[in-house]
């Protein structure tokens, strides 16, 4: 029985670049096989719960602009957000969503009530997942948004704190794996600081390691399948987060000894924010071996902050997608929607156009993306480049075979001299230009 949330618009179907219809795909047809996949099991789409479900429009000048028939409630305005949910990620075909133990349940008076809240709610997806056919991408524990979170949650100075935090993770580790989630994601939204003169980072970073060895422990424990990720960002909330990137993380993972037991969900707005590209996050995620998912939304390039867009810019998805296939796609990971309509798209018809439009952006920059595989329009060039390697003193160099002084000594003997090259960016921006 539907809510009536939607009024009477229909499934979005696929209609093709030249529908008019603003509630069609014009690019994503979940069917379309590129390289041997259809494009539903390339892209693997999630709605993120938070986002379009529970955020409420507000900003730091003023509330709530979306009327929403579930605010301001207990249980059953939980369940009639989840009715309204299911058919949204119906509506779109998603066929994944994504969801914070905040997001889903009314808060509790104590830990023991609001755990009980969320098991009620994980009873009742479980339902509606074998009704639609819709499954968890990924499930995660919300350690920022109330005050007790305020300082941190892991790196708290406070280890009641500390406890809070480790029960609640447990508690949504059960709920991903009750309701067959691929993936459990922390994203450290208070792991950082705003002022050293009351902060010791030496031993918050301890706090942290601790807690994510317990997090990796309990995952085997409980015969989780999925993956482990955490999700790197710069800034905000604290001026100082300490997961900033890929980079940054994985000296973490390494120096703790969980590189190999942690991957990392990447998103386009954290990428924006630490001065990286979104393509720079996915390559050296997967050089490394931790690419994990996706978070795909775009960021405001004139502000400082994590606007969480609706990704339309198809020439930089095009080059994030390349990495994500030549990382050899998607295994447990997939591309969430941590996007929000505006605050002043105040219609439900919103919430389906940001996730069509993003849907059909992101079709085609896999679609561009799978072409410059195949034709290895970008390869090509690459290897070119580095083809200088080949040679035999080259590979000896390489493999430690010489020292610095045998090095010097060829130099001096066979006088290399050394003629650069062109880089040749604009010539292979334009080759991206063609894809696309
Ligand atoms: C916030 C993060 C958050 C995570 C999940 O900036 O993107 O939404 O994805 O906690
Ligand atoms: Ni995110
Ligand atoms: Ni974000």
């Amino acid at each position: 029985m539907s809510t009536g949330f939607f009024g009477d618009i229909a499934k979005i179907k696929y209609e093709g670049p030249d529908s008019d219809n603003p509630f069609a795909f014009k690019h994503y047809n979940p069917d379309e096989v590129v390289l041997g996949k259809p494009l539903k099991d390339h892209l693997r789409f999630a709605v993120a719960y938070w986002h379009s479900l529970a955020w409420e429009g507000g900003d730091p000048f003023g509330g709530r602009t979306f009327e929403r028939p579930w605010h301001d409630g207990g249980m059953d305005k939980a369940k009639i957000k989840a009715d309204v949910a299911f058919e949204l990620f119906t509506l779109l075909g998603a066929p994944y969503y994504c969801f914070h133990d905040a997001d889903v349940r009314p808060e509790g008076a104590n830990f023991a009530e609001s755990t009980k809240n969320l098991n009620e709610i994980v009873d009742y997806f479980a339902k509606k997942q074998e009704e639609t056919g819709m499954k968890l991408l990924w499930g995660t524990a919300n350690l920022f948004t109330h005050r007790r979170f305020m300082s941190g949650a892991s790196t708290n100075p406070d280890p009641e704190v500390f406890a809070y935090s480790a029960a609640t993770i447990k508690t949504c580790m059960d709920a991903t794996m009750k309701l067959g989630g691929e993936n459990y994601v922390l994203w450290g939204g208070r792991e950082g600081y705003e002022t050293l003169l009351n902060t010791d980072m030496g031993r918050e970073f301890d706090q942290m390691a601790r807690m994510l060895h317990m997090v990796v422990e309990y995952k085997h424990k409980i015969g989780f399948k999925g993956a482990i990720l955490v999700e790197p960002k710069p800034q905000e909330p604290s001026k100082h987060q300490y997961d900033y990137d890929v980079a940054t993380v994985y000296g973490f993972l390494q120096k703790h000894g969980l590189e190999k037991e942690v991957k990392m969900n990447i998103e386009q707005g954290h990428a924006i924010l630490a001065g990286h590209t979104f393509e720079h996050e996915l390559a050296l995620a997967r050089t490394l071996g931790i690419f994990g998912s996706i978070d795909m939304n775009r960021n405001d390039y004139q502000s400082g902050w994590d606007t969480d867009q609706f990704p339309n810019n198809v020439p930089e998805m095009a080059l994030a997608y390349l990495e994500v296939l030549k990382a050899g796609g998607f295994t447990t990971g997939g591309t969430n929607f941590d996007a929000k309509v505006r605050r002043q798209s105040i219609d439900p018809a919103d919430l389906l156009h940001g996730h069509i439009g993003g849907m059909d952006a992101c079709a085609r920059g896999l679609k561009a993306a799978a072409r410059m595989l195949e034709d290895g329009a970008l390869q090509k060039p690459l290897d070119e480049r580095y083809a200088g390697w080949n040679s035999d003193v080259a590979k000896k160099m390489l493999a430690g075979e010489m020292t610095l002084s045998d090095i010097a000594a060829m130099v001096e003997k066979e006088d290399i001299n050394p003629q650069p090259k062109s880089g040749r960016q604009e010539y292979l921006e334009n080759i991206v230009n063609k894809y696309v």
